[in-house]
């Protein structure tokens, strides 16, 4: 359904003809569900309005809708015909208020002091705001955030550290802060627990020690819960053990997600921190023999499950991240949501290598990037 909209949008509007065959687009197009989805479209005026949406379909061009007489889209880095469809332009990093190539690297430790019984503490602030973010260029999503961005702060501390995070709401819906992690039952972030939602203009302070190491995360648990995270709360949370992990080059945090932009409770874009194509039209740049380290979390809500895919390559898979030892040696994981792993690897050839979904329909929405390896 989500290529039907995008067919229908693309045909309307660019003049690109449909991927799917007439017969089979008759079909579906008749079905209720595509009736639905155009009157939600409808009722939100975009159906009719080439200023949502025509600005910015016609700039999503797919290899095989070019190819139907185009010529094949071309990478910003001309090393050869991308396999993918891709994005052309950016959105307003600057409205949004982060980008994801530095997202990616945005490692927040907090404010670190010392308790009197030794223990590290560190602090952080977390905001709850409404926001809107402009996910592809010219269509803007009416988000909620924790301090203005998706995902929020990658929360970074050592295993053992005493934590204190507190958070405010400013967003216009009750809210919470849920850590995966160990924690006594007052500090879960649920609606029964503790202070239990959190309302607008309120305040709560979440306070536990960081437990196990691992790759985790963080996200709101206000019902209904597909909503809320869907909405874009939620975000990284990164507990390191004691002894730390070996030296890596190259720290990067992915958190894999999607937006519904129709709410029909089906994602019409796919991504890895937020923004479609990001890190295909902004290669993540390392060299040859690097050590890569990737703390990849899968946050999508409504479909069943995510993947990464890494091109000429394989590397070291560590679920969850509560272990120093690798369970795998692969090039493919799937994680369902709130799963997440660490992977390490390095590349021994140049070039430019796509890493992306391997739920091709997720790639082809967005979920698709590269990583440029220099000698
Ligand atoms: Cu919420």
């Amino acid at each position: 359904m989500t290529k039907q909209l995008i067919n229908r949008l693309r045909q309307r509007w660019s003049g690109i003809e449909p991927r799917v065959d007439n017969k089979k687009q008759a079909v579906t197009e008749s079905g209720e569900a595509g009736v639905t989805r155009r009157a939600v479209l409808q009722s939100l005026g975009l159906a009719g309005s080439a200023a949502a949406v025509a600005s910015v379909l016609p700039r999503i061009v797919g290899a095989q809708g070019e190819m139907e007489g185009h010529e094949v889209t071309m990478g910003p880095h001309q090393m050869g015909p991308m396999v993918m469809p891709m994005a052309v332009g950016e959105v307003d990093h600057e409205f949004n208020g982060f980008n994801p190539s530095d997202v990616v690297r945005d490692f927040d430790y907090g404010t670190v002091s010392v308790l009197s019984n030794g223990q590290t503490l560190r602090e952080w602030t977390l905001t709850a705001e409404d926001k809107e973010i402009e996910i592809v260029p010219g269509i803007r999503f009416p988000a909620w955030t924790y301090n203005g961005r998706i995902p929020g702060p990658t929360l970074r501390a050592t295993e053992g550290d005493r934590l204190r995070i507190r958070f405010r709401n400013h967003s216009s819906m009750p809210h919470t802060v849920h850590f995966h992690g160990v924690h006594p039952f007052e500090m879960d972030g649920v609606p029964d627990a503790g202070p239990g939602s959190i309302q607008p203009g309120q305040s709560f302070t979440y306070e536990f020690d960081a437990e196990p190491f691992g790759c985790h995360l963080y996200h709101c648990h206000v019902f209904p819960l597909s909503r809320h995270i869907a909405k874009g709360m939620y975000g990284a949370f990164i507990v390191d053990p004691k002894e730390g992990r070996p030296k890596a080059d190259h720290e990067l945090m992915m958190m894999m997600n999607g937006f519904d932009i129709d709410f029909d409770n089906e994602n019409d874009f796919y991504a890895v921190n937020s923004i479609p194509f990001h890190y295909q039209l902004n290669p993540i740049d390392i060299k040859v023999g690097e050590l890569v380290r990737v703390y990849l979390i899968n946050i999508l809500e409504y479909d069943q499950i995510n993947s990464f895919h890494l091109h000429a390559n394989f590397f070291n898979y560590y679920p969850t991240g509560t272990s120093l030892q690798p369970t795998e040696f692969t090039d493919t994981i799937a994680q369902m949501q709130a799963q997440r792993g660490i992977l390490e690897f390095r590349y021994k050839y140049p070039g430019m290598f796509m890493f992306h979904a391997h739920k091709t329909e997720f790639a082809e929405l967005g979920w698709n990037g590269n990583f440029r390896v220099s000698p």
